[in-house]
């Protein structure tokens, strides 16, 4: 009864109104369905989205790998027992043939992946955080709650991508959603009282600093006005500089145009390195380009050990690139994001090898997104220790929270947090 019957896809809009692609698989007597995310600030190394190009929405319609999906990835898995991922996700690999999915596109595979797993749980009749679980129920992981955002996704804003709020000293999830939530209303009252407030791409606010210093001050004060400690061990502060896009080849510097100049690596580690002095800020992710290997370990060198030193970009959800980057001493968590990877086996392997090698995982969502949860059920059964959905606005980003907060309430999972962060109970 799990073997796989039928596989559709069509065409949806994401939260930026992109296009996207959605799969559903179904069993003689279950069906699930899975929604591909889109990232903006993309890895050089992640799995290739498959877009039409000309006219239509600009290019960025998903025709062509809905048509994969229906007349070239269907057939391949139909047949194969939706409980065995692996087989399932072995195939479409193997039919693509590239590292990153570009034949077929990895939008067209993840899907397929993505939807035989909530196929399965549904055919067996159990939450997907349960199937996807070796030890049910799992711990929830500690928000870290984007508040003001810039790069790509809030153009015209401050080059680092995200700011953001880390309700370390929380007691559980919903007492760290509440803190993350009172900080992002501080935000808003203070900004609210001079413009209306422009919400980024996440759901944080795309502010017109005027250097990154100003955004860490303004987040740093609002903690205080919200009635917390900024401490990094009470309400901390995490970046994502997503350094990749701002960093130009040609020269090997990275454009501050707040700064008004290009500043080199050591300068950019210079400057990550007294952030982290000046302000509590336990996390910061893709501080270098994601070909600076050796940046990175400089970097890694010079961070207090309270900071954690968080691969994007570098890692792409890859656990081979996992592996070197431990070898290598080069970071301390990874971010792990199903469509970087391409497919949901790919996806627990980089789970797995983070786990055996003492790093910290962060399941993310991505910056184009749609009501899809599936994120939420996947850290929580895989023991990841934080997430990373984006801001508290958005139904994109809700349907996640949201789903966290029904796995707390429905299957008593409660938060444990990093072990490198903070301790948690509750
Ligand atoms: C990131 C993600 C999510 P994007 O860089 O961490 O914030 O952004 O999906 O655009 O890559
Ligand atoms: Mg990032």
């Amino acid at each position: 009864v799990t073997a796989i019957r039928s596989v559709d896809a069509w065409e949806v809009l994401d939260s930026r109104g992109h296009p996207t692609v959605r799969v559903a698989v179904e069993t003689a007597t279950g069906r699930g369905e899975f929604t591909v995310p889109a990232g903006a600030s993309t890895g050089t190394h992640e799995a290739v989205e498959r877009r039409d190009g000309g006219e239509r929405y600009a290019g960025l319609g998903v025709r062509d790998a809905v048509r994969a999906v229906r007349e070239e990835l269907g057939p391949l898995v139909e047949g194969c027992d939706a409980t065995d991922q692996a087989t399932v996700d072995g195939r479409l690999e193997a039919f693509d043939g590239t590292p990153t999915l570009s034949n077929v596109g990895g939008n067209a595979v993840l899907g397929v992946s993505g939807a035989t797993a909530h196929a399965a749980a549904d055919t067996l009749g159990v939450p997907l955080f349960e199937y996807l679980a070796p030890d049910a129920p799992g711990s929830l992981p500690l928000p870290t709650v984007n508040v003001l955002s810039g790069g790509l996704h809030a153009e015209g804003g401050i080059e680092i991508q995200d700011v953001l709020v880390v309700p370390v000293g929380a007691e559980g999830f919903a007492d760290a959603l509440e803190t993350a939530w009172d900080v992002r209303r501080a935000v808003r009252d203070r900004v609210a009282a001079e413009r209306l407030p422009l919400v980024a791409d996440e759901g944080g606010f795309a502010l017109p600093f005027d250097g990154v210093e100003a955004a860490f001050d303004l987040l740093v004060e609002c903690i205080g006005e919200a009635g917390y400690e900024p401490a990094r061990d009470g309400v901390a502060v995490a970046v994502d500089v997503a350094a990749t896009h701002f960093h130009d080849e040609a020269t090997d510097a990275y454009a501050f145009e707040t700064l008004g100049r290009r500043l080199s690596a050591d300068e950019l580690i210079d400057r990550v390195v007294a952030w982290t002095e000046a302000y509590p800020i336990v996390s910061v992710e893709d501080p270098l380009a994601d070909h600076d290997w050796a940046g990175w370990r400089r970097l890694a060198d010079r961070l207090d050990d309270g900071v954690q030193l968080l691969g994007d970009d570098l890692l792409v959800t890859d656990a081979d690139r996992v592996a070197r980057a431990t070898d290598a001493d080069a970071v301390d968590a990874v971010l792990v994001k199903p469509n970087q990877a391409g497919t949901l086996t790919r996806t627990t392997e980089t789970l797995e090898a983070a786990a055996a090698r003492g790093l910290e995982a962060v399941v993310s969502a991505r910056s184009g997104e749609t009501c899809d949860a599936t994120i939420a059920d996947l850290a929580v059964a895989r023991g990841a220790t934080q997430i990373k959905i984006g801001s508290l606005a958005r139904s994109e980003r809700l349907a996640k929270y949201n789903r966290l907060l029904e796995l707390r309430h429905r299957y008593g999972a409660t938060m444990v947090g990093p072990s490198s962060i903070g301790s948690f109970g509750g």
